[in-house]
């Protein structure tokens, strides 16, 4: 899964990037895309680690990707912001990062510090993005219904539905307070909508604000978050065992990177099942909602097709327990069949036979 980090120039996006990706700002990547791979935090693993010993721990995932500055206030800015939006709807999720700063050292966007202007520019940016996706679309259906194809039925109520986004684009509405059923989303999910994906906004604080509430109210936002990518970036550089100190000192509990990656995760519907041994903790990604024969997919094939039974227990019941064998007696290890909707945190080992 594929999270974009956009805004505007200078609001602090690559810092973000940096911080949560471990990469160093790179001169060579000025003005140009960069995507990273950034691990789910997750404090179970390690806990789980230090029963089973394993080589190697392995989280679940997200990529990442950095997006030039959308500036929007020249020509040759409006047709960059349009050469991205096309990789931009390739991602699965928006980070909209918003300048709330001060500093002398950068100038602002548009000569105004205010997160809420530059976020309604942007969102009106997309709105017209999709506008444009949506005119092109119906266009092509007028015409092609006029003749009699084997699709012409499926084309008429694709119209209908993509005649009733525009109508929603028209009146500024973001398509996501629309378009909300799974046959629908599903109807036009080959046009990548900008609107339709899930947003996070997060605001890029002056160190003094840090853990104070934001002010800033995003309907349509999955989550808003206040953080500084300057202080994150330099948690990020810290030797783990230095942060909680550093952290209490700002009066922040957890890293705001990994707030902010796990509202990307809910935003996108995962949740992780675990698996562990002696040669590997792991977390896997799945939507919300898998049912086990599918879950089993995702480690094997062939673990999907010889599936028997997923032996399956609560993070927390095999804690409490501190094994397997122990859960098992306590009667907390359930056998679950191939429709069995894995939750997020059960302990999985998949039966199987080929
Ligand atoms: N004071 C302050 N400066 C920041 C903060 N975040 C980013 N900057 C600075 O703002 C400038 C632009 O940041 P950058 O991450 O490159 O912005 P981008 O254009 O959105 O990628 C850099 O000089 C950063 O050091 C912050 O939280 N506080
Ligand atoms: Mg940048």
């Amino acid at each position: 899964m594929k999270v974009a980090l956009i805004g505007m120039p200078g609001s602090g996006k690559t810092t973000l990037f940096s911080a949560v990706t471990g990469h160093e700002p790179s001169p060579a990547h000025m003005g140009q895309e960069q995507m990273a791979v950034v691990k789910v935090p997750d404090p179970r693993l390690q806990v789980l680690a230090d029963i089973y010993k394993p080589e190697r721990i392995v989280p679940a995932t997200l990529d990442f990707v950095d997006f030039p500055g959308v500036g929007l206030t020249s020509p040759q800015a409006q047709s960059d912001f349009r050469r991205h939006a096309a990789n931009i709807r390739g991602c699965d999720a928006l980070v909209v990062v918003l300048r709330a700063f001060e500093s002398d050292a950068i100038p602002p966007y548009r000569d105004r510090i205010d997160p809420v202007a530059d976020l309604d520019e942007l969102r009106t940016e997309f709105i017209f993005a999709d506008l444009e996706v949506a005119a092109n679309r119906i266009e092509r259906l007028r015409k092609q219904i006029t003749k009699p194809t084997p699709t012409q039925e499926q084309d008429k109520r694709e119209l209908a539905l993509l005649e009733r986004c525009h109508e929603t684009l028209e009146n500024e509405r973001p398509l996501s307070s629309d378009v909300r059923s799974e046959e629908e989303r599903n109807a036009v999910k080959s046009y990548a909508f900008l609107t339709l994906k899930p947003l996070i906004v997060a605001v890029n604080v002056a160190e003094s604000d840090v853990g104070k509430p934001l002010a800033l109210q995003c309907d349509d936002a999955a989550a808003s978050l206040a953080l500084s990518a300057e202080i994150e970036a330099e948690i990020a550089q810290l030797d783990p065992d230095d942060r909680p100190e550093f952290m209490a000192d700002l009066g922040i509990t957890e890293p705001a990177l990994d707030s902010l990656v796990h509202a990307c995760y809910q935003a996108l519907g995962l949740v992780s099942f675990l698996t562990v041994g002696d040669d590997e903790v792991r977390a896997w990604t799945i939507p919300a909602g898998t049912p086990a024969v599918e879950a089993a997919g995702k480690i094997h094939t062939d673990i999907a097709r010889g599936f028997i039974r997923a032996e399956t227990v609560t993070y927390d019941d095999l804690i409490a327990a501190g094994d397997i064998k122990t859960a098992k007696t306590a009667g907390n290890v359930r056998l679950e069949g191939k429709t069995y909707v894995v939750k997020d945190g059960d302990v999985i080992n998949f039966r199987f036979n080929i």
